[in-house]
């Protein structure tokens, strides 16, 4: 017998819990003042969080999918895209979304339930929000596609969960990146849970990374709870699809410190004690004391932040609260370039009138 495979999975951090370097950083992030900017954005998206739920637990917003803990993963995602990228997400990447300016109105909008807030006035050209799960992995494969033919220096970034890995599509869509070597990235959010499924039984792999190995993709883990190696791993995923030598699948390990939506209890069923030891691992606090260690952090930056931060998700909220409902026939208008006539008779029946065959 010879071996004929062999497979290495790598896990990258440059900043541990404590808030230290444990490694020579990459080029940007010598520069405090890059990781300044990729901070103010964590602590606006932790603000539009916290806002969010407010606006639901008063009964002023939908069900909610909080992002609460992978501010390090948005922030990394968002800050190594460029414009011409396309961002597909599923339902908790406000934060990637909010860097590529979709604005806070627009998201709110969504989880008020008005398909108005998936129209991006900003990136024109980002998937809306992708509730079913893992689907859009292969819609991603297809703008992936369509980049390639056109040979567009462009790249499909497809965010999805740890759970979403278990799907068909997901596998379905890794292997047809694979072979046609497209210009997609899969940023796989590993936050421990799928709603009440713990990681350790939604798959016998030791990490999600390995997944893209049968795929014929590199696969490789970092510590989503580190900005540093998020935006790093993405820098270098981004520049090999842009060349054109293929996929890369970046696993990012973090934990979801929120319910899984606000129409969740998560005390239902994991431990306090848990959920203590993940918040000593969180993203925000880590960067902010490796600022402060450097001198490029304090007190008064930080109540300067929290009170600009506060607001503007606060008028953004009053925007939203004062943007009137959508009319009944506005349903039928997000969906389709042309509506098929059977939904053209609803419309016009949500307007009251009658339309000739
Ligand atoms: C096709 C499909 N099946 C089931 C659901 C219900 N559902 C919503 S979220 C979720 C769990 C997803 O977990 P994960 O991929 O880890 O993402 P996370 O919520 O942790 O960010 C499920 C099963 C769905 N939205 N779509
Ligand atoms: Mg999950």
């Amino acid at each position: 017998m010879s071996v004929v495979a062999q497979f290495e999975i790598h896990h990258s951090r440059f900043l541990d819990e404590h808030g230290r370097a444990v490694e020579g950083l990459p080029a940007f992030a010598r520069d405090p003042a890059n990781l300044v900017a990729l901070y103010r954005c964590m602590v606006l998206m932790r603000a539009y969080d916290a806002k969010a739920i407010a606006l639901q637990r008063t009964g002023q917003l939908g069900t909610f999918a909080s992002l609460l803990g992978k501010e390090a993963i948005e922030a990394g995602v968002g800050s190594a895209m460029t414009q011409d990228d396309v961002f597909l997400m599923t339902y908790r990447e406000n934060g990637v979304q909010l860097m590529r300016g979709v604005t806070l109105k627009e998201m709110l909008l969504y989880w008020g339930g008005d398909e108005r807030g998936s129209d991006y006035a900003g990136p024109r050209r980002d998937f809306p929000i992708c509730i079913t799960i893992a689907a859009h992995a292969t819609h991603a494969v297809g703008v992936a596609y369509a980049m390639k033919l056109r040979r567009e220096p462009r790249v499909a970034v497809c965010a999805i969960g740890d759970g979403a890995t278990s799907k068909g599509d997901f596998y379905e869509g890794l292997n047809a990146a694979g072979a046609w070597k497209l210009p997609v990235v899969f940023v796989v959010t590993d936050n421990q849970w799928a709603i009440s499924v713990p990681r350790a039984k939604q798959s016998a792999a030791r990490t999600l990374a390995q997944k893209a190995i049968a795929a014929g993709i590199e696969g490789v883990q970092v510590d989503g709870n580190d900005v540093i190696a998020v935006r790093h791993a993405m820098d270098q995923a981004l520049a090999k699809a842009r060349s054109g030598s293929g996929p890369t699948l970046v696993e990012a390990i973090t934990y979801r410190l929120s319910d899984h939506t606000t129409a969740d209890d998560a005390s239902r069923y994991r431990s306090p004690d848990e959920l203590a030891e993940a918040w000593k691992r969180e993203p925000v606090l880590r960067l902010r004391t490796y600022l402060t260690g450097l001198g490029a952090w304090d007190k008064a930056k930080e109540d300067a932040l929290l009170k600009e931060c506060n607001e503007q998700v606060q008028a953004a909220a009053q925007a939203y609260l004062d943007t009137p409902p959508p009319t009944a026939e506005q349903m039928f208008d997000h969906l389709y370039a042309q509506l098929p006539a059977a939904l053209a008779r609803q419309r016009a029946a949500a307007l009251g009138k009658s339309v000739e065959e």
